[in-house]
């Protein structure tokens, strides 16, 4: 190809890429997945990965590699649907950049350019998976994991330690970076609660010993706080706790902040557990009190989304991992989960199917005589019925 018919070829695709139509697929009733990804690392603007000059870029080859688009913050702004996706280049680093689409489904955008983000304190190596919530303060605040390496042990190379980043806004544009939030230990997964609880900023916290492994970290925490303008976590509470033999055995964090249902405070978050092939990540839902979002009054046994087909295959296979979704005024839920730390898709439902299936569906009997006894009674109410 001539540098211009690779240029018409490149923006073609590109544009095919971007406005290809998303339909959904029928599935167990909780929530329909959408056929195609929603963003990919292929839905960079060519800006960003081609010189377009061709004096400096004759054979016009890529001078950034985007390696992957996922782990996304959601919010709805403007009339429209955001993603803050964590993009990754080929050199293994992070960032963050927005991307919109006028109904959710397909037809996201990204921006002409990343969030620069202000740094805070020693400059981070690496930055991702946003959660963004419009506080009742009035300011949509993004937290996020800051990593920087373990200067404790300079002859490990993977020895790396975990915080959590700041960041508020009023227009998705302009970040004001604040302190990270202090805490004892290395914290992954923190999200902000929509609203005040006793006067006070309410954190679900994702304590850690190591940067992979929780170790004594017993699953998602609670933590009260005065400020965002200088977290301190002094006192933390396992809402929810790792188990075994769940899915939740060796991580349990946190997804987007909950969303508000006249029963109760839904959320989503993630399990993981260790097996043969490595972890894998799954997504489940629970509920917690309105009066308490820190009291768990629901949670079906088992995982809502587990990877299925190409969602398998990515650069960390086995992976589901979702920190944003939209639930908009009508409650239908736009639930945006990456796969295999690759890409972004989309599932939706509404809040009462979300609501009907934590209450309806068994809580974990954690034993396989409970399970079997949790059938039964399935298959005694389904007697008599044709089908
Ligand atoms: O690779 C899977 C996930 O691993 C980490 O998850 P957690 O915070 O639960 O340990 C994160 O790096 C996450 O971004 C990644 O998707």
């Amino acid at each position: 190809m001539t540098y211009e018919e690779r240029l018409k070829w490149l923006k073609e695709s590109h544009e095919q890429l971007l406005t290809k139509k998303n339909h959904p697929i029928e599935g167990n009733g909780v929530y329909e997945r959408y056929a195609n990804p929603v963003l990919t690392a292929d839905h960079a603007p060519l800006e960003w990965r081609y010189d377009l000059h061709k004096e400096t870029n004759p054979y016009l080859m890529e001078r950034f590699g985007i390696h992957a688009a996922f782990n996304s913050g959601a919010i709805k702004f403007g009339g429209k649907y955001v993603l803050v996706a964590r993009v990754e280049g080929a050199d293994r680093k992070s960032f963050f950049a927005l991307a919109e689409s006028p109904n959710g489904i397909d037809n996201f955008r990204f921006r002409s350019r990343p969030v620069t983000m202000p740094e805070y304190g020693e400059p981070a190596t690496n930055i991702y998976d946003m959660r963004l919530t419009a506080h009742e303060d009035g300011w949509i605040y993004g937290i996020f994991c800051v990593e920087r390496k373990d200067k404790d042990h300079p002859g490990d190379l993977s020895a790396a330690v975990a915080s959590a980043g700041v960041a508020r806004t009023k227009d998705l544009v302009n970040w004001e970076r604040l302190p990270d939030i202090e805490s004892v230990s290395q914290q992954r997964n923190v999200v902000l609660h929509p609203e005040f609880v006793d006067g006070k900023y309410a954190l679900y916290t994702r304590p850690q010993d190591g940067f992979i492994d929780a170790g004594s970290g017993a699953g998602i925490g609670w933590a009260l706080v005065n400020s965002m303008e200088h977290a301190v976590i002094t006192e933390e509470k396992v809402l929810s706790h790792r188990f075994y033999h769940t899915i939740k055995e060796s991580k349990n964090g946190e997804g987007p902040h909950p969303i508000k249902t006249s029963k109760g405070w839904l959320h989503l978050a993630h399990g993981v557990r260790g097996c043969a092939s490595g972890l894998r990540y799954v997504l489940y839902l629970y509920m917690t009190a309105l009066d308490d979002p820190s009291k768990v009054i629901a949670e079906p046994a088992g995982f809502f989304m587990a990877p299925e087909g190409d969602e398998y295959q990515g650069d960390v296979m086995n992976v589901l991992f979702s920190n944003g979704w939209i639930c908009d005024p009508d409650g239908k839920v736009f639930i945006y989960y990456a796969s295999s730390d690759t890409r972004m898709h989309v599932a939706t439902s509404s809040v009462d199917r979300l609501v009907d299936y934590c209450i309806h569906t068994a809580p974990d009997g954690m034993r396989t005589g409970t399970s079997v006894a949790t059938l039964n009674k399935l298959i005694d109410k389904n007697l008599g019925v044709t089908i």
